[in-house]
């Protein structure tokens, strides 16, 4: 028999990662910060990305106990019914002059495929792509543009309405590594995609070669207890960019669509919340650091002091967005 997958997402404020660690129901640890703590339990995390003021953990907690190990390049944990895994590769360039992203994306994937097929986790409920320099390049160059062709043809062939949710964010540091972390699963969740915005692997050929591998969100399995899986989302409507001057009124677009998200995920499960409440857990990617107070002060303004969320100083993938939203909610 599978137990069904129970997930909750918290944010702790701490200044050492090793109570969290000492639960045996405890899947992952996320340091946000070049100052974040190391550890070296493979459910230690520390993701580069400075945040605005305090910077607490995120903790992934099932239902343990927890199995743990590295495996290559893989960390991994496991609770019979969640896998968390993560894979960080410097980049390098591939056969037949592929970029060094895109070779390194493809290489991470393959990597990832075969991985979760091979412990019994083969479904695929949301990523975290973090890469340097996300927007640096022209045109099909551009580095976002690569790492969207890599990962699909590691990915392999995948139908795309089972696509994970997903994030793919710019650090802002020059280390060329390709970090990658991720939520699986024994049993599928059902994607979700947003009526206001085209899906993201449908984007017309404008935005690039191959358009990105991932899904709006992901409702968890019916019978579980896990959150609303919330991808990346920004000030796009259809597919395009909107606002491309204002932070607050890019900001108020992206709370429209999660609006609209939300009423998708309702209409399949009918006791999800219609807005964001102290059951949420939202990340804000902010592009450029002088904007952060103007962020802060919208999100509280529209969402007030009950919404946990974390801000951090990071580029989205297309030059003109200016903030990023992901997260959970139940
Ligand atoms: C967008 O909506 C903004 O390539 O995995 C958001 C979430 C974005 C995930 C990805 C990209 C990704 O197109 C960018």
């Amino acid at each position: 028999m599978l137990q069904p997958p129970h997930l909750a997402v918290d944010y702790v404020d701490a200044s050492d990662p090793q109570a969290l660690l000492d639960d045996n129901n405890t899947l992952a640890v996320i340091g946000f910060g070049t100052h974040a703590a190391h550890h070296d339990d493979p459910r230690y995390l520390r993701v580069a990305l400075q945040p605005h003021g305090p910077a607490p953990f995120e903790v992934w907690r099932g239902s343990g106990p927890v199995i743990r190990g590295r495996d290559g390049d893989v960390a991994w944990a496991e609770d019979g019914a969640l896998q968390f895994g993560a894979i960080e590769l410097d980049e390098a360039a591939g056969p037949d002059g592929m970029s060094d992203i895109e070779a390194t994306s493809d290489r991470l994937y393959a990597r990832l495929s075969e991985f979760l097929l091979q412990r019994g986790y083969p479904h695929l409920l949301r990523v975290w792509n973090y890469l340097d320099g996300i927007t640096h390049g022209e045109g099909d160059e551009e580095r976002y543009r690569q790492f969207c062709v890599g990962r699909a043809r590691g990915l392999g062939p995948v139908d795309p309405a089972s696509l994970p949710a997903a994030t793919a964010i710019g650090r802002v540091d020059s280390e060329r590594r390709l970090q990658v972390y991720w939520l699986a699963a024994r049993v599928p969740g059902t994607p979700l995609e947003n009526p206001r915005q085209i899906s993201a692997y449908r984007y017309p050929r404008q935005y690039g070669p191959q358009p990105p591998s991932f899904a709006r969100a992901m409702l968890p399995p019916a019978d579980g207890a896990m959150p609303l899986l919330l991808s990346g989302t920004a000030a796009i409507v259809g597919h395009e960019s909107r606002h491309i001057d204002s932070v607050v009124t890019q900001l108020d677009e992206t709370l429209a669509n999660f609006d609209s998200l939300l009423s998708a995920a309702r209409a399949q499960r009918s006791t999800l919340p219609a807005q964001f409440g102290p059951h949420s857990r939202l990340k804000v990617y902010v592009r450029q650091l002088d904007e952060m107070d103007a962020v802060a002060a919208e999100l509280d303004a529209r969402l007030g002091p009950d919404v946990p969320r974390i801000l951090l100083h990071a580029a989205v993938c297309r030059r003109e967005l200016r903030v990023e939203i992901d997260g959970v909610h139940a």
